[in-house]
């Protein structure tokens, strides 16, 4: 028995000692001390050992289980210490290389310039709305007098959810809302996305921004208009700049008008930016029409208002000296980056 034994310890040692691994190992354990194992074997054949001689045999099989386990034990450490010391050297850290910068993101052109003009009309008094961007055709047409088979429809030609719903062409059906509340005066601008089924090129694009001012209270006359409309053009571009009005026409605004700045960059003398004009257009405006003011229940005879409009982007293109509006939708963060 005591041959047997010290046959099946050493066995076990020298696989032990030549596994490569420590799956091996556990096939090693399975082998020798596993319910089938051969030294469990060696326990259940204690029947045909003299009961005299049990004691010892017992001692001897506990023996060699201790000596099999404790080097099992050592080689399993042995091989995790192994397998440790890999990884670290495979993952070694170069404490010299340097650090990665958090990255901050930058606000649009878009964001920036539209802060500015919402900076300058809260200084003036003015609130600032929104609304929705899918409108009922009347708030985006028939209110503001542009009634079905109007040319202007065709100019703002749009898409349809329905019959009766669309992506809004303008922001001024956020304006005709407020009318609709009958709270008077009225002081607002309403920034917003806008939708025109236009192709896509440097200067259009078929969703932009605009943001569209009005002001409705007694005694307001073109007056106001003009010197409000001014006033913002001075703070924009700088106090230097002029501002001239043309005739124009909008069917929501009677008389109607377009304002043109003096070039920034030449000072209106004309130079390679304004192509040589010396002016650059910069918005619509208008007194409002008295049908408009009608149709949302406010008597012409007792207020009058002016309106205006003005495109966020081309601001941005213009403030930012931007050649091209589709750069504003790449999210080209290296062209962001720049502002
Ligand atoms: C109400 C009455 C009148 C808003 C106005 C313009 C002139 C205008 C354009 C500027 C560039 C649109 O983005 S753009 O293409 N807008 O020229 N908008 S007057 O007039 C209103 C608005 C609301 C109730």
């Amino acid at each position: 028995m005591n041959e047997k034994l010290e046959k099946i310890m050493q066995d076990a040692l020298g696989q032990i000692n030549s596994s490569e691994n420590l799956e091996k190992l556990n096939d090693i354990k399975v082998a020798f001390l596993g319910k089938k194992g051969e030294l469990t074997s060696v326990l259940k054949s204690m029947k045909d050992v003299a009961p005299e001689d049990r004691p010892k045999v017992g001692q001897m099989v506990n023996d060699a289980r201790q000596k099999i386990e404790k080097t099992l034990e050592e080689k399993q450490k042995a091989f995790a210490k192994k397998l440790r010391e890999e990884k670290m050297k495979a993952e070694v850290i170069d404490v010299t290389l340097p650090g990665k910068k958090p990255e901050l993101g930058h606000r649009h052109p878009n964001t920036i310039a539209l802060e500015e003009v919402e900076k300058i009309f809260v200084g003036l008094g003015y609130e600032v709305v929104t609304g929705p961007e899918v409108e009922y055709d009347y708030y985006n047409f028939e209110a503001l007098n542009i009634p079905a088979n109007h040319p202007a429809k065709d100019e703002q030609d749009t898409f349809y959810i329905n019959d009766k719903l669309l992506l809004r062409t303008q922001t001024s059906s956020v304006q005709v809302r407020v009318m609709e509340e009958g709270k008077l005066p009225i002081k607002m601008i309403a920034p917003g996305r806008v939708f025109r089924s236009d192709e896509v090129d440097a200067t259009h694009s078929p969703s932009f921004h605009q943001i569209e001012g009005l002001v409705i209270d007694k005694h307001v006359t073109f007056a106001d208009l003009k010197g409000t409309l001014a006033e913002f053009a001075k703070e924009l571009f700088g106090k230097e700049t002029k501002v001239k009005f043309r005739p124009h026409h909008f069917p929501f605004t009677e008389p109607s008008a377009e304002m043109d700045v003096t070039c920034f960059k030449c000072g209106g003398k004309g130079c390679r930016f304004c192509k040589g004009e010396g002016w650059i257009e910069i918005l619509g405006c208008g007194m409002v029409h008295p049908h408009v003011l009608e149709m949302s229940n406010i008597d012409p005879e007792e207020y009058t208002g002016f309106a205006f409009g003005v495109g966020l982007e081309r601001i941005a293109l213009l403030k930012y000296e931007i050649d091209d509006m589709r750069l504003l939708y790449e999210n080209d963060k290296r062209f962001l980056e720049q502002f």
